[in-house]
């Protein structure tokens, strides 16, 4: 059981079993602000009638750090109490008409270090109110349950604030007294207040009109910082084609007449879906080529496209309670990998997308499922909604939804959309109303056969391993596949049920190379390349008939499922399945199955050194053909040559040396640049492309291929004296005529260890002293840089010492403090614990600024439990130092006494 205080504050779980309807519904919202960055008036009229269907009760209202200065119903002055921050108002008029209810207040935006509701950055006024910080900005029944029409007028200083923004239509505006001028907004949707925004600052709009499918005009528009107009015309792409695509791909049409996107530089996630007003982390909105790279161009393509989708998956529809958060965001996930995916247009880089989406799965969210965060897709309790903006909500959540659509096909998924948004457009409503309109919608599906076991995706965390077994008989020319499942206990799950599993199936001749064309045991289908098998019990098998050699059997294509797959696979067959699996994504996980081995095997024998070779010929000479092979684009063969990374070896262990692993791992690395010396040089010379950019996804994989060789390249020269790569990649990094071809050769340097890094890191902050984002890259080069001898924390301290750090700006926070905390476990995991107690002092310090951000950086010690002593016991003493704090926010106590927790 979680340990809690019981002072004062003492943090209340919410239990998604007690649901409730709520007790009032405010049909009308109107919000005059005078905005004062020191103090905003506040003035809140609301419309409101009692719910019949729920016990007559007091109105109680959320809030947070305001100050309340009146309280009128139907323009009278009223009796009120405070319930801890709550409002009650007791004393409402009886019977279910309609009631006038106004609450005047004030808050502190400047004060705001939170970023959670009203807030100021950089002299302008931004809003965040997911999930709960709209009780930041008024009183209010702050759940999403709650739907309302608002109308929104802005007043403020018109020289300080010339921009003032809100939600939906701008229906008038003019000048007032003492320099001020106001605007006022309607929004023609009703919305929950989740979804309410202001923005008001100096702004300047790129501005695009289009007309949809539908013959109706709409104005788009980006609002970015006077200067940074030269950065938004890939947002504005990106958004245009967001525009197209869903209605395309599932006949949803913009809704509104305008559509704006506002950046910000202070923003604790990336970004966030306002109806109608989208407010951005400038990280996801500002790119050209001299100052952003194709992974910062391809994000923003990712979450412009993800944030316009949220218009209809979220906003239309939105969620009942906190518990249903995957309903918009696991669907909305699913919407922005197939955009980009459609994007795309080659399949091969389809399939690139594929395994880069299944990588941040199984790096990120199979350590949660198995870690002291673990929840199920639709979690059944919390203390701090925002610790729950999790992979598993997001990435596991998308996984649950595109398995529905693997169930039931690409147009059966499209006719279940449809029959959601005609179900429940305009509602608040639950993951299991939209798995019902799945089913429903595609009656003789599997899916609507197995619904309920389906539904334990929702309700039951970790991730299944899925054992196969294979044999072959030759005389009668079958191939049988025995399969198991079975899911780790996780907290208050003890024993799991038998997931539906869908295992994407395909044979490849051991001798030939060749699909072989797959005939099922029993079924009268015709011979087919593929086969779909529905798994539903603990075991289950199929057999394959008229199998002319021995198979090696390619299962979970395509990343079928969320789960685990252990099969005994043999050197051989992997490199078989290498060399010929016609579906990329098991042929590149064939690759990272191999050096997955050697890695493991390297790291458990105590007895080598981890300086001894750790890769086989036989890997390398198989690296050394993809990387040459004239079929493979470069973005695939980058992927393939890409070693799995020292989180995701880690997870394979029961008992974690992180600087074994690290050692091993940078073995690895050496021996690729060395052994494959002769063939980097040639793939650096083969990817240079001299023609004006493009970030599209086949210019982006030449210049990654080529910024791969650079940095092996550089590896081997700095291992051996030699002084001809490194002078390369510094000429590359001066010449350079975009910002990832001169970001890859500063990291070649500086991975390498060579000293001409310190040169380069010493002129790109010179050029790039004005351009936060590119700074930020700047600080998270060297914060996640190869540790050598310990000298990264040093590093990163001395970092946090220099003018342009600033904790309070959570993307300079991220690009130093998580850099070296989450993405840098050979600096971090320190024997003389160090690195732990470095990142206990930036969680206390950063929980009092900013609770969500500190939040973030507690789970870099999640799965402290497995690691070697002396890091576990280092690790957890740290934890006790932070559990210690008498005052910290829940956000930052749910995850500690989480971690800390038996
Ligand atoms: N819905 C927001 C996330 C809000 C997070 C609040 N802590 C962004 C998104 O998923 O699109
Ligand atoms: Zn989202």
């Amino acid at each position: 059981m979680l340990q809690f205080r019981d002072n004062e504050g003492a943090p209340t779980v919410i239990n998604r079993a007690d649901y409730t309807a709520p007790a009032y519904r405010i049909d009308t919202v109107e919000l005059t602000f005078d905005l004062d960055p020191a103090k905003t008036r506040v003035l809140n009229k609301m419309t409101l009638r009692r719910n019949p269907d729920v016990p007559a009760q007091a109105l109680k209202l959320d809030g947070e750090e305001l100050n309340l200065a009146r309280v009128l119903v139907n323009g009278q002055g009223t009796s009120f109490k405070m319930d801890g921050e709550r409002l009650v108002l007791e004393n409402l008029p009886e019977g279910n008409e309609p009631f006038q209810l106004e609450i005047f207040t004030t808050c502190a935006p400047v004060k705001n270090t939170k970023l959670s509701g009203l807030y100021t950055s950089n002299d302008s006024f931004f809003t965040q109110c997911e999930a709960e910080g709209f009780r930041r900005i008024t009183y209010f029944l702050d759940r999403p349950d709650v739907m309302a029409m608002y109308t929104v007028t802005l007043r403020a200083d018109k020289a300080k604030y010339p921009v003032l923004l809100s939600n939906g239509n701008l229906v008038d505006s003019g000048t007032l007294e003492d320099g001020r001028h106001f605007a006022k907004w309607v929004d023609p949707h009703k919305k929950p207040c989740y979804l309410f925004a202001l923005v008001a600052g100096q702004l300047v709009a790129r501005e695009q009109r289009i007309t949809s499918r539908a013959g109706k005009d709409h104005l788009l528009q980006v609002f970015v910082r006077p200067g940074d107009l030269d950065k938004t015309e890939h947002a504005m792409n990106s958004l245009m084609a967001s525009v197209a695509w869903d209605e395309a791909r599932f006949g949803l049409p913009l809704d509104l007449e305008r559509f704006m996107i506002v950046a910000t530089a202070d923003f604790n996630m990336g970004a966030m879906e306002n109806k109608g007003l989208n407010i951005f982390n400038s990280k996801y909105v500002l790119a050209n080529q001299a100052t952003a790279t194709d992974v910062d161009f391809a994000n923003i393509e990712s979450v412009v496209g993800h944030e316009y989708f949220h218009n209809w998956t979220g906003n239309r529809i939105t969620c009942r309670d906190w518990f249903q958060l995957s309903l918009k965001e696991g669907l909305t996930v699913f919407r922005d990998q197939e955009f980009s995916q459609d994007m795309c247009f080659e399949p091969s880089a389809r399939a690139v997308k594929r395994i880069e989406d299944v990588r941040v799965l199984r790096t990120a969210q199979f350590p949660e499922d198995a870690g002291p965060m673990a929840h199920p897709v639709r979690p059944d309790s919390y203390i701090e909604i925002n610790n729950f903006y999790t992979v598993t909500i997001y990435e596991k959540g998308a996984e649950v939804v595109r398995m529905m659509q693997t169930l039931v096909g690409r147009d059966g998924f499209a006719k279940g959309m449809k029959l959601y948004f005609e179900r429940f457009d305009g509602q608040a409503v639950t993951c299991d109303d939209f798995a019902q309109s799945m089913a429903d919608a595609n009656p003789s599906s599997s899916l609507a056969q197995l619904l309920p076991q389906f539904k334990l995706w929702y309700s039951q965390a970790g991730t299944p391993r899925l054992s196969a077994r294979g044999s072959f008989d030759a005389a009668a020319q079958t191939y049988t596949l025995q399969f198991t499942q079975s899911c780790a206990a996780t907290a208050n799950q003890a024993t799991k049920q038998a997931f539906v599993i869908p295992v994407l199936l395909g044979l490849v001749g051991s001798n030939s190379g060749a699909a072989l064309p797959l005939t099922v045991q029993g079924s009268s289908d015709a011979a087919a390349d593929n086969h779909l098998f529905v798994m539903t019990g603990d075991t289950a098998s199929i057999t394959f008939t008229g199998v002319a050699e021995e198979p090696v059997p390619s299962i979970l294509r395509g990343f079928s499922a969320p789960v685990v797959l252990d099969f005994d696979y043999s050197d051989a067959q992997l490199l078989t399945l290498l060399a010929n699996d016609p579906d990329p994504f098991n042929r590149w996980e064939a690759g990272q199955r191999l050096a997955l081995r050697s890695a493991i095997n390297a790291i458990v024998d105590t007895s080598a050194s981890t300086g001894a070779s750790v890769l086989n010929d036989a890997y390398l000479s198989a690296m050394r053909s993809v990387l040459r092979s004239p079929q493979l684009d470069a973005a695939f063969k980058e992927l393939v040559l890409t070693l799995p990374g020292e989180t995701y070896i880690a997870e394979q262990l029961d008992v974690v040396d992180p600087q074994r692993i690290h050692a091993v791992r940078e073995a690895m690395r050496l021996q690729i640049a060395t052994g494959l010396q002769a063939d980097w040089e040639w793939a650096f010379d083969a990817h240079q492309d001299n023609g004006a950019y493009s970030p599209d996804a086949t210019s982006a994989g030449r210049r990654a291929l080529a910024g791969m060789s650079l940095s092996y390249l550089c590896l081997a020269a700095t291992q051996s004296g030699d002084a001809v790569w490194p002078g390369k990649a510094l000429q590359r990094f001066k010449d350079a005529g975009n910002m990832t071809d001169q970001a890859n050769a500063l990291q070649a340097l500086v991975t390498s260890g060579h000293a001409l890094a310190t040169p380069a890191l010493a002129r790109f902050h010179a050029m790039f002293k004005h351009e936060d984002l590119v700074l930020d890259k700047w600080f998270a080069l060297q914060a996640g840089a190869p540790d050598r001898g310990g000298n990264v924390l040093p590093a990163v301290r001395q970092l946090m010492t220099h003018a342009d750090f600033n904790i309070r700006n959570p993307n300079r926070a991220r690009s130093v403090i998580f850099s070296y905390c989450n993405a840098n476990p050979g600096g971090f995991h320190r024997a003389d614990a160090a690195g732990y107690v470095y990142w206990a002092e930036r969680v206390i310090e950063l929980d009092g600024i900013n609770p969500q951000v500190a939040a973030r950086l507690a789970r870099a010690l999640d799965r402290w439990k497995r690691l070697a002593e002396p890091y576990r016991s280092a690790a957890r003493e740290a934890l006790a130092r932070v559990a210690a704090k008498s005052d910290l926010s829940n956000d930052v106590r749910e995850v500690i006494d989480r971690a800390l927790a038996d």
